[in-house]
């Protein structure tokens, strides 16, 4: 109900909408509407209530409901569902739920902040509430199992692209899946895959980006590696316009994907992550190795040079650059 009263003061941004007038369209008492325009003042919606005139909505607060999101969405079909919460485990998780239970593509599941905001092997992704981004979108891209992680390089594009776009900054990736801004992680992607041997059921892509969240609020944990957005611009930046970015770049980059082939998308991954030459140490599968980053391949593998001089395959796992 609270989305409907926002949507009836919207109508009418300059004017107010009388108490009378809500509650026979929401068909609730006018008690019910007075106690809902108090709620939404918690939330942060400044409405100003006079007994005569009704409501009257002067500013909204940057959240991340669906009646905020879906009037600047300029995607096609991506976003068109949004399932939102205030507070959950963790948005892949209850991503990876619905599609189970038939959720389209393209639905999305967003959240103001995580309990268990999950990073790769077990590691957790700080979330906390009203200032970052988290985000999880569920695609069901007809390619075989091998490629789901090509959907992990056009993930990241896509968001370094709109980092790119919201702030004028240069992101760089660091393979496979972290965006970097002056070296420290401002974003990091976390696909999930639910697969047969040759068929793929979904990929929950799940992206968390450090929007808002001020140097000191960073957990001991991060604040060597991590930077948010408002930290790199020196000025905060509107979320839901963000959101709006990501999901225009992530529909285009996967129409790119599934249209032109991967070739594309590795192309413009190989130039937002300058990985050639780079000296580099390597954690996969619990061994770690040291070279030189050759490149990667059409399957989105990184290509090691070892010391020794052997060329070795890396599927998955850690990167660090050396100096
Ligand atoms: P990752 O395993 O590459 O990165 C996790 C590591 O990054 C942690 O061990 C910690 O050192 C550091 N870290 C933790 N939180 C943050 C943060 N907020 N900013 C920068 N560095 C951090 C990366 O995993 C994948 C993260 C995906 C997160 C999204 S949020 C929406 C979706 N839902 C969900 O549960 N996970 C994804």
């Amino acid at each position: 109900m609270d989305e409907e009263i926002l949507k009836l003061l919207r109508e009418n941004p300059s004017s107010f909408f009388s108490g009378e007038r809500i509650s026979q369209r929401l068909k609730v008492s006018r008690t019910t509407v007075w106690k809902r325009v108090k709620r939404l003042r918690t939330l942060g919606y400044d409405i100003e209530a006079s007994t005569r005139s009704g409501y009257r909505l002067i500013q909204s607060p940057d959240l991340l409901i669906p009646s905020e999101v879906t009037p600047i969405l300029k995607t096609k079909w991506m976003g068109k569902t949004i399932h939102y919460f205030p507070a959950i485990d963790s948005t892949n998780s209850k991503a990876y739920e619905l599609a189970l239970e038939g959720a389209r593509e393209g639905e999305i599941v967003i959240a103001e902040s995580q309990k268990k905001g999950k990073g790769r092997l077990g590691r957790h992704w700080f979330s906390p509430p009203f200032l970052n981004l988290y985000l999880s979108v569920i695609l069901r891209p007809k390619i075989p199992p091998q490629q789901a992680s090509l959907i992990t390089l056009m993930a990241a594009v896509a968001t370094a692209d709109a980092i790119q776009k919201s702030s004028g900054l240069l992101p760089l990736i660091k393979w496979p899946n972290d965006v970097l801004l002056r070296d420290r992680k401002v974003a990091g992607l976390l696909n999930e895959i639910h697969s047969e041997m040759d068929r793929i059921h979904f990929v929950i892509l799940g992206i968390g980006v450090n929007l808002n969240m001020d140097g000191k609020l960073f957990s001991r944990e991060i604040r060597e590696v991590a930077t948010s957005l408002k930290k790199e611009m020196g000025q905060p930046i509107s979320r839901k316009a963000f959101l709006g970015t990501l999901l225009q770049e992530l529909e285009m980059w996967f129409a790119i994907f599934l249209e032109e082939g991967p070739d594309t998308v590795i192309k413009a991954w190989r130039d937002r992550a300058q990985v050639k030459g780079r000296k580099v140490t390597v954690t996969s599968f619990g061994k770690t190795l040291s070279g030189i980053a050759v490149d990667i391949d059409s399957d989105g593998a990184l290509i090691l040079q070892t010391e020794d001089g052997k060329r070795i395959r890396i599927v998955a796992g850690d990167v660090e650059y050396r100096r």
